[in-house]
């Protein structure tokens, strides 16, 4: 008997509704068009594009670079890869040339998609590294992509994948050293999907209001898969924006954020109990939730936020329970200020740093294991063996503890990260630009409180002797080089930093001193 086809697509594919000509997907931005795509779009659509993939006689295994403005066509890029059998590699947008060069030198794809106004330079860092095919795909549903497509047959066969075949290489940052791709299989995405649409409690006639990004897990798995594996319509933005949001509530029933546009919306007045009657579920996750915006969610809409915990490694990991866990005697309470329980199928586990089991309660590094957890990291075996432990569980780099109810509670993170309006910031990453600049001698960037944002950047620098560098001055330089949300939102210089007798930066001291710059 032949296995059937794992690809993440064929289920995707098989969620469609019977009425192929039903809405799947609405655009939703203030002032734009309102655009609609059938289910059957959706199918012709990604056909055309992954027969245009096919027809350029990729290897196996071939990598799909994608970095363009959200739009509904880059989302039918990423199923048309899926479809195609290729791997989907998506690129935030705030990414700057050297970032580029980094991601495409170092996964060689076969195909780079941009927009046609950054053309010039990508095309160039591609075809360095050795890239045959460069197209280009706008938000306005031009570009070079959708030409060449328009001539492809929208008859597909779907192709056959193995669970273990990647689907996905996902770029996240270590506390050394560069980036890491993260390679994700079908099996890994659909185990989680499928789990989720289970947990969450997923019904006919949801809507999602989609207003994440594309280009990382929450946006692009979490809440692409959980609405198509329902066969549910999206609300599509292509920028969040708290007003337009608020006005389609009365017309959806889920909404996935991070913990920032929560925050935003709840500045809006038009966030009351009637703009949210018809909604049924409120997901939050990507980076800690405050408590406040916890309680002041429930009061101003009587929904009670449910979140949830993963990354890149391992899409999601723990959830706040939908409705009453039979796992956990039946527990069905939203907790805030914790991340709920392990998921279905996931094993979660606390240790101290000489490897040993903590008892309930104690804090420590939190391990996982689970048909969602990735494979290891592009073409870096050492690094994925430093990862896992010798038993075969991932180290995630946070740290937290599970309390006698089951509730996951994370504390913080032994990998030096700031988390800034969902992003990942690496302090390393920052420092090693910092130091480069002249008159600089070292630095020290660290996450401070910030209402917006959660947490943001603020560097510490010191000069080189006989120089006076100016913090503005760094600022702008960090500007030309790096993505927008990685720039300190301010910049001290400082005669020296820090130390504790071994040496090291007090990074806890310089984050205690500027804790209330934004607050
Ligand atoms: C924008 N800016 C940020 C920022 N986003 N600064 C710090 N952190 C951020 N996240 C800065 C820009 O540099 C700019 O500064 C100014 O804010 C305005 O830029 P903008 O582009 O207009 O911002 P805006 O569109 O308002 O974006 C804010 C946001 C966006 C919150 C909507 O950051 C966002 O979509 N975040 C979601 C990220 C996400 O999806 N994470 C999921 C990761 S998956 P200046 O100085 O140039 O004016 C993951 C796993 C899991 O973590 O568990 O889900
Ligand atoms: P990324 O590598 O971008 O996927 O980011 C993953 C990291 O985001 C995790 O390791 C956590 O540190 C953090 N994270 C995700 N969800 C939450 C949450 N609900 N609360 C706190 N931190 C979170």
């Amino acid at each position: 008997m032949t296995a059937p086809n794992a690809n993440l697509f064929a289920a995707l594919r098989a969620a469609f509704p019977q009425d192929l000509d039903a809405v799947a997907v609405e655009t939703a931005d203030p002032g734009q068009p309102v655009l609609t795509y059938s289910w059957r779009d959706l199918d012709r659509a990604t056909a055309m594009m992954a027969n245009l993939l096919a027809s350029l006689k990729l290897p196996a295994g071939a990598r799909i670079a994608v970095q363009v403005e959200k739009s509904v066509e880059a989302m039918l890029l990423y199923l048309a890869t899926l479809r195609a059998g290729y791997v989907f590699l998506p690129l935030n947008t705030a990414y700057q040339s050297a970032e580029i060069e980094y991601f495409i030198a170092n996964a060689e794809p076969s195909v780079v998609v941009c927009a046609a106004k950054n053309f010039g330079w990508v095309s160039k860092i591609a075809f360095k590294a050795g890239t045959k095919n460069v197209f280009t795909l706008n938000d306005d549903r031009t570009g070079s992509l959708l030409e060449r497509a328009a001539h492809c047959s929208d008859q597909h066969t779907i192709a056959l994948k193995k669970p273990d075949d990647m689907a996905a290489i996902l770029y996240t940052s270590g506390t050394t050293g560069r980036s890491k791709g993260a390679m994700l299989s079908h099996g890994n995405l659909l185990s989680n999907a499928a789990m989720l649409k289970d947990y969450w409690g997923w019904k006919p006639g949801d809507v999602l209001i989609h207003a994440l990004p594309i280009f990382h897990v929450h946006g692009l798995f979490v809440a692409l898969h959980g609405a198509l594996l329902n066969g549910s319509k999206m609300f599509w933005l292509g920028k969040f924006d708290p007003k337009a949001v608020i006005a389609l509530m009365p017309r959806a029933t889920v909404f996935m954020g991070v913990p920032t546009l929560y925050v935003r919306m709840l500045a809006e007045p038009a966030l009351n109990r009637d703009a949210v009657r018809n909604m049924r579920l409120f997901i939050a996750g990507s980076a800690p939730l405050l408590i406040e915006t916890f309680t002041e969610w429930q009061q101003r809409t009587g929904h009670t936020i449910l979140e949830r915990y993963g990354m890149s490694e391992t899409a999601m990991l723990t959830s706040n329970p939908y409705a009453a866990d039979a796992r956990y005697g039946g527990q069905s309470e939203r907790r805030g200020g914790t991340v709920g329980f392990p998921l279905p199928g996931v094993s979660l586990r606390v240790q101290d740093d000489e490897g040993q089991a903590l008892p309930t309660g104690e804090i420590g590094g939190i391990q996982v294991k689970g048909p969602n957890v990735f494979a290891g990291y592009w073409r870096m075996p050492e690094k994925t063996k430093e990862e896992f432990t010798a038993d075969g569980w991932f180290k995630t780099g946070d740290v937290g503890k599970v309390d006698e109810r089951g509730y996951v509670t994370i504390v913080g993170r032994s990998k030096d990260l700031i988390i800034s309006g969902g992003y990942n910031v690496y302090p390393a990453e920052i420092e090693g630009y910092i130091n480069e600049l002249p008159g600089v001698a070292e630095s020290a960037l660290v996450g401070v409180p910030h209402p917006d944002f959660g947490e943001v950047g603020v560097a510490v620098v010191t000069p080189r002797p006989g120089a006076t560098p100016d913090a503005d001055a760094i600022i702008a330089a960090l500007k030309s080089k790096l993505a927008n949300f990685k720039i300190p939102k301010r910049c001290f210089v400082v005669a020296e930093l820090p130390r504790n007798t071994m040496g090291k930066v007090q990074k806890n001291l310089l984050r205690d001193q500027h804790k209330a710059l934004f607050t």
